[in-house]
């Protein structure tokens, strides 16, 4: 049986540590692609050389030719410019669309087989663009935030209640951007809901609803704390890692269950749009949105943030 190949676009922060996290976990041979030459060429041989330390054994090569992404099963797309402080991701469509534009169409040309992660910014409107250039079926086309977002939302309520962040279930939907819906309703530890857990810890109901509304807004701005700290770029580490869970879901038929920016078609009362919702991810890209129901805050919360990915969307000329 050949061995998977994932193809990186771009070869960035991000790039660098998907790249890493390919090769320890062996998930197959690996190809990154940049426009900047050298920068993919040296990221690559710098991460094989320590395979006799680390025990891996993959195929890692770095390129400036989309021709060397051919035969990609999953290709993870990072190209793109990343914010500085004090900006929104929205501000980064237009010189984003422009790459995302030559990125789909090299992906459409040599992997027209492969299932791909969008990471880049603005998520919603990066991954609605790469389906509509590749015309590639939407299983075969999502987006990675909502497995990070929940993941930042995780971890949090374990740091707030002092539990391993091992036994923290939390989910988020909705776009990527400050109105997103970190589901407190839907968020446990060991099964337990979160909310009970606050109200013991502090005996009281509005304390413990006021700690939470203080992790909703964290979760919230998070991608933007660590902006703020940078000063010089984005997070990439934890992306890489929650992008890496979604390629692994697929290269091996996991049918994770993970928060992914899916196309709807009625899903959610969302119709036409990339939003994150909780999708079986397996062997045929996004198998299953995983539907369920929302209170009525909820649901507005999510109208909300749907509104905002349509207003991004519907600004884009494709
Ligand atoms: P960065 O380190 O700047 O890497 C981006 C790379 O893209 C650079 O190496 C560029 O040379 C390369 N590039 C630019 N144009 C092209 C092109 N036409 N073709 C191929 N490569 C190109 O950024 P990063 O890795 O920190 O972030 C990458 C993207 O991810 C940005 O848009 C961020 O905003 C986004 N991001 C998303 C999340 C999510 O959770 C969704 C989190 C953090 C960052």
């Amino acid at each position: 049986m050949a061995r998977k190949k994932i193809a990186l676009i771009g070869g960035g922060q991000i790039g660098g540590v998907l790249a890493q996290l390919c090769a320890l976990r062996e998930l197959g041979d690996v190809v990154m692609f940049d426009i900047v030459e050298g920068l993919p060429q040296g990221k690559m041989l710098d991460i094989a050389e320590v395979g006799p330390v680390d025990g891996f054994d993959v195929n890692l090569k770095g390129t400036n030719s989309y021709e060397d992404i051919e035969g990609a099963d999953v290709v993870i797309v990072t190209a793109g410019l990343p914010r500085k402080p004090g900006m929104s991701r929205d501000d980064l469509i237009e010189v984003n669309s422009k790459i995302m534009t030559q990125v789909a169409e090299g992906i459409k040309k040599y992997a027209p087989k492969s299932f791909v992660i969008v990471i880049s910014n603005p998520l919603d409107a990066m991954v609605t663009l790469c389906q509509k250039v590749t015309g590639f079926p939407y299983s075969r086309v999502m987006g990675q935030a909502g497995v990070l977002d929940s993941s930042r939302f995780a971890s949090f309520i374990a740091w707030e209640l002092g539990v391993s962040v091992k036994d923290v279930v939390a989910v988020t939907l909705g776009g990527h951007g400050d109105d997103m819906v970190p589901l407190v309703r839907y968020t446990s530890v060991c099964g337990i809901p979160v909310m009970e857990l606050l109200e013991r810890k502090y005996n009281d109901k509005a304390k413990a609803k006021e700690v939470m509304e203080a992790m909703v807004k964290r979760t919230r701005g998070a991608g933007g704390e660590v902006v703020a700290l940078l000063k010089t770029g984005s997070a990439f580490y934890s992306p890489a890692s929650s992008a890496i869970a979604m390629a692994e879901s697929i290269l091996k038929d996991q049918k994770r269950v993970l928060p992914t920016c899916c196309f709807l078609q009625g899903e959610f009362g969302v119709n036409g749009y990339y939003v994150g919702v909780p999708a079986v991810l397996g062997e045929n890209g996004v198998e299953k949105i995983i539907e369920f129901a929302l209170d009525a805050e909820e649901q507005a919360m999510m109208d909300k943030s749907v509104a905002a990915v349509k207003g991004l969307v519907d600004s884009m000329k494709f």
